[in-house]
């Protein structure tokens, strides 16, 4: 086989410290038809793209992608298939808020409204300022309160089971300290969770597997409401206080009576960084808004030599 070189274009981006590697050109051609369509074939027959992108030597295991796609739906300002380490993301909150930073770098999109597109739907996003990023999420909602699981080590853990544009188990009565100091025992107790829940049998509504856990504390910044650790389904934690996971909380606090709708919830993630977060019910249905701020801090061309024997990433 002759050698053969691709280049892969991408912006950079992180928010509250969770990065976001956005594939502006290079990405495979998924074809036509619904986003989630598409990521079925992005999936299927482009699975090695992703780990080129995303996975070391060119990532890390905290590396998200989001490959800007032309959307299905005529009124959004572009399409976005969010992947990680080990697969892909229905949607991602801190990842849209960086997506919509690259985009406003090149020049794209300007402040104002704009729709963007997932796999599980339209997401209005405002961008405030050129690094100041506000978005309305898919509808979210709990699907099973206090539900316990006996957990290897741990005993009985109590959480909700809620959806957020991914499925999250929010635990709220642990043992453990919520530190950046303890971010190992986090990992391990977390996981241990997820392993348990799977063998419990205990999964979102839709079937689909609960592969994000967020155990919660007391904040360490004045002004934020809570403090989170969320493990991401590769196991690296979220250095933002994650979208989606801080959309599915807002739901069982609205749920809950504990904030009122359009009240102010900050989330503080891990690393410190801030979410602001409030929830309004529209048509029944509970919509999460999530603000928060991101940077650009690369323009790079990826490589991709087919000589090179981890052009594809290392895989696990
Ligand atoms: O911000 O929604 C989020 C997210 C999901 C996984 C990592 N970040």
């Amino acid at each position: 086989m002759p050698r053969r070189i691709d280049r892969v274009v991408v912006i950079d981006t992180h928010t509250g410290g969770e990065p976001t590697r956005v594939v502006v050109s290079g990405g495979p051609n998924l074809g036509r038809g619904t986003l989630a369509e598409r990521l079925a074939r992005f999936r299927d027959q482009h699975d090695t793209f992703r780990s080129a992108v995303v996975n070391e030597p060119r990532g890390s295991d905290v590396m998200v992608g989001a490959l800007l796609c032309e959307p299905s739906d005529a009124s959004c300002a572009t399409g976005m298939i969010f992947f990680n380490n080990v697969g892909y993301l229905g949607m991602c909150g801190h990842g849209t808020i960086g997506v919509a930073v690259a985009l406003a770098h090149l020049g794209r999109i300007s402040t104002g409204m704009h729709r963007f597109e997932t796999p599980v739907g339209v997401i209005a996003v405002t961008l405030e300022t050129e690094n100041r990023v506000s978005l309305d999420n898919v509808p979210s909602y709990r699907s099973m309160r206090d539900v316990v699981v006996s957990v290897p080590g741990l005993g009985r853990i109590s959480g909700d089971v809620a959806w957020g544009g991914n499925w999250f188990f929010l635990v709220h009565e642990h043992q453990e300290t919520i530190s950046l100091a303890n971010a190992e025992r986090l990992t391990e107790v977390s996981w241990t969770i997820r392993h348990a829940l799977n063998e419990a049998g205990i999964r979102g509504d839709d079937g689909g597997e609960i592969d994000h856990i967020e155990l919660y504390g007391p904040s360490t910044v004045p002004g934020a409401h809570s403090k989170n650790f969320v493990l991401c389904p590769g196991k690296a934690y979220d250095r933002s206080p994650c979208g989606t996971g801080t959309s599915a909380k807002l739901a069982c606090l609205l749920s809950d009576g504990t904030i009122g709708e359009g009240e102010i919830w900050r989330q503080e993630s891990l690393v410190g960084s801030i979410f602001e977060g409030s929830a309004r019910i529209v048509d029944g249905e509970i919509i999460p808004t999530i603000k928060g701020t991101a940077y650009v801090n690369a323009e790079s061309t990826l490589i991709l030599d087919s000589d090179d024997p981890f052009a594809s990433g290392i895989r696990v």
